[in-house]
């Protein structure tokens, strides 16, 4: 008899809504996964995960991990459950969706976003299910769409620098980031930069983890971001720092960004965003001089209002001075399209009834709250995966009144009870990324990864696409897209012969992990740009043809004192509430080593603020507007800019303790453009808890 134990190295990829995506390394002993780490080998990860990421195997094993299908029991929300089979939950499920598609397959609203940004996992699957049933179309707006908008108009996509090119950058402007927190494997970067001589710049209205460490931070008001990038422009133009060549030869619409930017001059900016006009002319000076000059853009700036037309600004920054032309200048948001992807194979738009004239209609997910209210014909069903909507979704009070709609169906594929799956009539266990396949690719690097089933799946838990192939089935939809397998999915979802690729075959990718997609070292250093002229464009032809601004301008928050002086005078404090390091979005809150090092919900407010209002260090205070009110502990710090609360995301509600977390006063207003949501455009007034 054989007695030693096996042991196993199994390579897999994170699954995980961050830039980094990392390449893992699972060990597993005797059928048991025992550790997560990175590789070594991949260049980004460098060997190196977060400390999230590195308690997966606590987080596969949880003893609150769902592992059964469950079958509501209590009341509407009690989060009360009794286990049932696969065939029961599948059974009703099918019986209860068909009688709702009888009378308008529209009543039925699917919700998932990126709780694993796989492709066999998150969309793939799964819409075409959604597809083939006419179910109501989910707008996924909850996260990028604003910035991926605003480079749709700008740059034709979304591409960017090779992250690892940073290393070589003489200048990097870090802009509504924190990159310790959200984009740890380029910090890493920025350091070996900072280490040769380049000089680091935080654009951000918090004085962050990243913003410490950087040269120099510019506190700017959120949701001014445009306004500093003409004022910028109005610098570089004045003092003639541009590229005159690469704006000839590569951009669309000069002319007239420079009469948008004669506008914007910093005197002017500096009273926009609440900051000197010598930093204005400063950034702009450093930004012509110091070169290679890069940005690295995050999300975190286009929360607000305006926040497409930022990126569209901020964008047009590196095409007026040529930084383009060097590997390590340039510009990244997201790099998602540099990856050759193919997405309606992907997800079949064209199993939808109607397609393409008369589609289904379309539920903004940002507006989740109204539409389970309002939405007329009204959501009768709402079918959730890779998301937690009561937690994450603006105006919670609204959410939460939706899913505790008596005559809601609810059905919720989670790996855990979350504040969503409280509201449940069917709960399903949803396998982790150990005990699953899949493919993904990344927004903030240049690789495809693989992700290779490391251990069986625990209990009864299923992979998201076997449970849609299952549905699929049940429903009596034969279309081969729907019998697809999970490596048919992949096939499906990129151009694998593209030159891009580089010849990689799905085969060489699990066995590898990683391939890094082809590009040249400095992709637009002659232009060549995704656009519809091929160039930067400045002017948007195609935003001119639908009636909008073709031109990047500062679109005023939607509550802001500027914008809305009444209310202003009520709610005076513009709260942001950014990702928090210990958290991903709303996952891993439950995790108790995790929750140890955040605690409780916190608030982050200037000594003049809590002074004003008789708060102090330590407090319990109450944050409410006309939305709503929460509970956090007050840190009283100068870190926080002089009206400009933050309050660190995204605590489950039923973990905080008056229960309700940030996003009971966060809006369900949209943004310019992309449709977006506007977490940190929110006037708030705070006071001690009573
Ligand atoms: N640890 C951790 N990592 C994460 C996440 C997480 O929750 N936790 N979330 C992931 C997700 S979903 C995403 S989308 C990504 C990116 O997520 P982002 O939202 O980009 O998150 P951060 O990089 O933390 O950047 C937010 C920063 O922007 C600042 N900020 C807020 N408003 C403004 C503004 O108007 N202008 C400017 N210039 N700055 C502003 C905040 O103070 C904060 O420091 O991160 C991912 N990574
Ligand atoms: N106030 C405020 N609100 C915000 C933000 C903010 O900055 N401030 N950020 C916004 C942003 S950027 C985003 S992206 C959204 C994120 O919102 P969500 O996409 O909802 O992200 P999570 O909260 O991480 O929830 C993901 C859920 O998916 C589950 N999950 C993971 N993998 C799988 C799987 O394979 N199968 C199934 N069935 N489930 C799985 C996890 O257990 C988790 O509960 O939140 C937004 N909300
Ligand atoms: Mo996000």
């Amino acid at each position: 008899m054989d007695t030693s134990s096996t042991e196993t190295i199994v390579r897999g990829a994170c699954p995980h809504d961050c830039p980094d995506t990392c390449a893992l390394l699972v060990t597993v002993r005797d059928g048991k996964a025992v550790k997560v780490a990175g590789d070594p080998d991949h260049p980004s990860t460098h060997g190196a995960l977060c400390a999230k990421v590195s308690r997966y195997p606590e987080r596969t094993y949880s003893p609150d991990r769902i592992l059964t299908p469950m079958r509501r029991v209590g009341r509407k929300g009690e989060g009360r459950f009794e286990p049932a089979t696969w065939d029961e939950a599948l059974a009703d499920i099918t019986a209860r969706l068909k009688a709702i598609a009888a009378r308008d397959p529209q009543r039925i609203l699917p919700y998932s976003y990126a709780g694993t940004m796989g492709w066999v996992q998150g969309e793939g699957m799964a819409s075409r299910f959604f597809h083939r049933l006419g179910a109501s179309q989910l707008d996924r707006t909850i996260c990028s769409s604003p910035g991926m908008t605003g480079l749709q108009y700008t740059l034709g996509g979304a591409v960017g620098m090779d992250v690892e090119r940073f290393a070589d950058s003489g200048l990097i402007l870090i802009w509504g980031s924190n990159s310790i927190t959200s984009n740890l494997h380029f910090w890493t970067f920025a350091q070996q930069a900072k280490r040769r001589g380049a000089k680091l710049v935080a654009i951000d209205p918090y004085r962050s983890d990243t913003a410490l460490k950087c040269h120099q931070h510019v506190a700017l008001m959120p949701g001014t971001d445009a306004a500093l990038a003409l004022g910028m422009m109005n610098v570089l133009i004045a003092e003639d720092r541009l590229d005159r060549d690469y704006i000839e030869r590569c951009t669309l619409g000069f002319e007239a960004l420079a009469e948008r930017a004669a506008q914007y001059p910093p005197e002017r900016v500096a009273q926009i965003c609440g900051i000197t006009a010598d930093e204005v002319i400063g950034l702009a000076r450093d930004y012509a001089t110091l070169r290679p000059a890069a940005i690295r853009l995050n999300y975190g700036m286009q929360r607000t209002h305006g926040g497409a037309n930022g990126v569209r600004a901020i964008a047009s920054l590196p095409a007026l001075t040529g930084a383009w032309r060097d590997p390590a200048g340039g510009m990244l948001l997201s790099a998602s399209h540099m990856v050759p992807v193919t997405p309606s194979k992907q997800v079949r738009p064209e199993l939808m009834p109607g397609w393409p004239g008369k589609p289904p209609r379309t539920i903004n997910m940002v507006q989740i709250g109204d539409a389970l209210l309002e939405a007329d014909p009204p959501v009768e069903a709402v079918i959730v995966y890779n998301s937690n909507p009561v937690a994450v979704a603006p105006e919670s009070d609204k959410v939460i009144a939706g899913f505790a709609r008596e005559d809601l169906f609810t059905v919720v594929l989670e790996h855990f009870q979350t504040d969503t799956a409280d509201y449940a009539d069917w709960l399903l266990p949803a396998t982790t990324q150990l005990e699953h396949f899949d493919v993904h690719k990344t927004y903030g690097h240049w690789y495809v990864l693989a992700n290779n089933p490391a251990i069986a799946p625990l209990g009864q838990a299923r992979p998201n696409a076997d449970v849609f192939r299952e549905l699929a089935a049940r429903m009596g939809f034969d279309e081969p897209a729907l019998r697809a397998s999970d490596e048919d999915i992949v096939r499906d979802a990129m151009d694998w012969d593209a030159p891009q690729a580089g010849g990689v075959s799905l085969e060489q990718l699990r066995r590898e992990g990683w391939a890094k997609m082809r590009h040249a070292d400095a992709p637009f250093a002659q232009g060549g740009f995704p656009s519809p002229s091929g160039r930067c464009e400045f002017y948007s032809q195609r935003l001119a043809d639908q009636g909008l601004d073709p031109l990047p301008d500062w679109v005023p928050p939607w509550e802001s004192a500027i914008s809305n002086p009444g209310l202003a005078a009520r709610y005076p404090l513009a709260l942001i509430s950014p990702p928090a390091r210990t958290f991903l979005n709303s996952t891993f809150v439950n995790i108790p080593g995790l929750q140890a090092q955040a605690k409780e919900p916190a608030v982050e407010i200037h000594p003049d603020d809590a002074a004003a209002r008789g708060v102090t260090h330590g407090d319990m205070v109450e944050v409410f507007n006309d939305r709503g009110r929460f509970l956090a502990r007050a840190s009283v710090s100068d870190r926080a800019r002089p009206g400009v609360p933050v309050a660190w995301g995204i605590w489950w509600h039923k973990l905080t303790q008056g229960g309700r977390n940030v996003n009971a006063v966060t809006s369900q207003a949209l943004t310019d453009l992309g449709r977006g949501p506007t977490f940190y455009d929110c006037l708030v007034e705070l006071r001690p808890a009573p």
